[in-house]
């Protein structure tokens, strides 16, 4: 099968413009890209580095092509994609590889059911945990749902691969995953772009059998799986996705993904095996490639899954004994791995690669609302379940005020099972951001109520999604198109939810937020504060006045450093053998906490 064939049934201009049809386009852009080409109608997502931009290049295509929008979560993401594909309209999904969990429940059993029209879910992984809570590699959900999954090399191909997996979806009966990686989400390089195939919606297909996942259909569906798994196999043994590259018999190298590149650029007169699906894999081809080559070596990022399966086929093959089961490749790690095994000399002056940039530790920006919540936390000495976003930069020094950090949506549930385990002396309180509380802080939350257990929730609501890049969510009155839209207020759902002691305080004032902190913790039940301030950065540019110190009151108390603010900083003056502080009026946003704290008054507003 051709995988550029849509280009010449394609029918719309639309974004396509000009005559030169080559363009820069991130991974991102080109995947974005690739679904609009395919005709894709409907696209849902809910964000995650570094997938995000997916979903927000797709809401730039026109709206009567394709309605894209933020979901409250991943799983309510892929079932608005399966819904689409229910109703005849070619549909997406994408997320982070964290978010494959979150979703999981819906495609596990839609993979049983099959499709209407086509149905593709992007996922994106982290090698290198770049931005992430762990490294998994999501080629396992391959396996375990048995759903078909094409791995992008470059942004052409994922335009390419993104266009094709909405025909094997329909051709096939199943939805189809694309996984990239960080390397392939945010690299950019030269890509053909072509114009829109406006394939039309199909009949809503009633037809209870396949599409209700009842016991009794579950068990037929389940051999239509294993059947479907033979069919793509042998699709891919004759498929140009799978490409051979002669060269040396010597050195037989099976790769896919971005360390497809990497082999080329290090090994480039091997014989190369390309794949273009890592699930199923075309046994036939990597059989006869095995025989052709004196030395076999899968090179694949993370996990040895293919590895795995080739040793399964009875064939000799050496992988992660050289290369790493963790981390992100470069051509570098590769060349390294190639030298270990003896295929390549090391070079002498190989490299001045070992020139780093300093280590910088993470930091909450100048004025960032969480900082207060935090600080005042430590006031009380509370034991803190933290959550995912921005604040969870608060775990680190000078905060160094949370506990526990599991996954998103985890704080509420895990402060139960700290309230519930009994023996806590210290107040316990869950931290959540408020789009974390949309996407599965919600559940808990009443599950905390239900079981009536003596928690504090602090809501720490910056009215954004600030962590991936300042993102519209449920509660901040906008869609993904910028429109206005329903605002879910939270007060209002708390008490709805059967929460009997909910506050809500200004974040920059910091005695207040101690005292009802205070207060919170003393009641006995469920309470919940919503510390309310909007992120620095997003949706309102905040500027109060710019503050400054009074060096000559200043006494080097560090009480401002505590607040780990990044606009304050070390001045050279000195008092009692220790630095006295300054601002950066540059940086400075004039929140002023920093005056708050300050012990002897010396940080006031910069005189007009
Ligand atoms: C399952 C999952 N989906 C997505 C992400 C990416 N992500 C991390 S935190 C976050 C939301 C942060 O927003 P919010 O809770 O409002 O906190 P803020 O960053 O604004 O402080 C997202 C989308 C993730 N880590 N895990």
């Amino acid at each position: 099968m051709n995988y550029q064939s849509n280009a010449d049934s394609a029918k719309s201009a639309g974004k396509t413009g000009s005559k030169n049809n080559n363009r820069p386009m991130t991974g991102n852009e080109a995947i974005a890209r690739g679904a609009w080409e395919a005709g894709v109608r409907v696209g849902a997502a809910y964000p995650g580095t570094p997938s995000t931009e997916i979903m927000e290049n797709l809401a730039t295509y026109p709206v009567e092509d394709v309605k894209a929008q933020w979901s409250t979560n991943e799983k309510v993401a892929c079932d608005v994609a399966i819904g689409a594909s229910f109703a005849g309209a070619r549909a997406m999904t994408s997320m982070k590889h964290v978010g494959m969990n979150v979703a999981s429940d819906a495609f596990m059993s839609k993979t049983y059911i099959g499709v209407n029209a086509g149905l593709v879910l992007i996922v994106c992984d982290d090698p290198g945990i770049h931005s992430s809570q762990n490294e998994q590699d999501s080629r396992y959900y391959s396996r375990l749902s048995m759903m078909p999954t094409l791995e992008p090399s470059d942004a052409q191909e994922a335009l390419d691969f993104t266009k094709l997996a909405f025909d094997l979806s329909e051709q096939f009966d199943t939805p189809v995953m694309v996984r990239g990686t960080t390397r392939l989400s945010h690299t950019r390089s030269a890509v053909q772009v072509n114009e829109r195939n406006d394939v039309p919606m199909r009949e809503f297909v009633e037809n209870p059998d396949k599409n209700v996942m009842i016991p009794s259909n579950a068990r037929t569906g389940h051999p239509r799986l294993i059947k479907r798994e033979e069919a793509l196999q042998e699709f891919l043994n004759s498929s140009d996705l799978t490409r051979l590259e002669k060269g040396s018999s010597k050195i037989g190298v099976i790769t896919l993904s971005t360390a497809y590149t990497y082999v080329k650029e290090v090994l480039p007169e091997a014989n190369v095996l390309k794949l273009g699906c890592s699930y199923p894999l075309p046994d036939e081809t990597i059989k006869k490639f095995a025989d052709s080559v004196d030395r076999l070596f899968i090179v694949e990022e993370l996990e040895p899954i293919i590895e795995k399966e080739i040793l399964a086929m009875g064939i000799k093959v050496e992988g992660k004994e050289f290369f790493s089961r963790m981390g992100e490749f470069s051509p570098e790690s590769v060349r390294d791995s190639f030298v270990q095994a003896g295929v390549l000399e090391a070079e002498e002056d190989a490299a001045d690669w070992d020139v780093y940039a300093p280590p910088r530790p993470p930091v909450l920006c100048a004025g960032c609302p969480h900082i207060s919540s935090y600080m005042s936390l430590r006031g009380l000495d509370a034991r803190v379940a933290g959550d995912i976003g921005c604040y969870t930069l608060a775990a680190v020094k000078p905060l160094s005020s949370i506990d526990t950090c599991v996954a998103m949506g985890s704080s509420i549930g895990n402060a139960i099972g700290m309230a519930k385990a009994g023996g806590q002396v210290r107040p316990i309180v869950a931290t959540i951001g408020d789009s974390t509380m949309l996407h599965s802080g919600i559940p808990p939350l009443i599950d905390a109520v239900y079981n009536n257990v003596n928690i504090t929730v602090v809501l720490l609501d910056n009215h954004i999604t600030a962590m991936t890049g300042g993102q519209n969510h449920a509660a901040t009155g906008k869609n993904l198109a910028g429109e206005e839209t329903h605002r879910v207020d939270f007060a209002a759902l708390f008490e709805a939810i059967g929460v009997q002691w909910v506050k809500q305080v200004d974040s920059y004032d910091l005695g207040a937020m101690l005292q009802t902190f205070r207060e919170a913790t003393e009641f006995k039940g469920v309470s919940v504060v919503i510390s309310d301030r909007p992120c620095v950065l997003d949706p309102v540019k905040i500027r109060g006045e710019t503050m400054m110190v009074r060096s000559e009151n200043c006494t080097a108390c560090q009480s401002c450093m505590n607040l780990g603010c990044p606009a304050i900083g070390w001045s050279d003056e000195w008092y009692d053998g220790h630095h006295k502080v300054e601002i950066n009026a540059e940086a400075c946003i004039g929140c002023s906490m920093c005056a708050q704290v300050c012990s002897t008054n010396s940080i006031v507003s910069v005189p007009k």
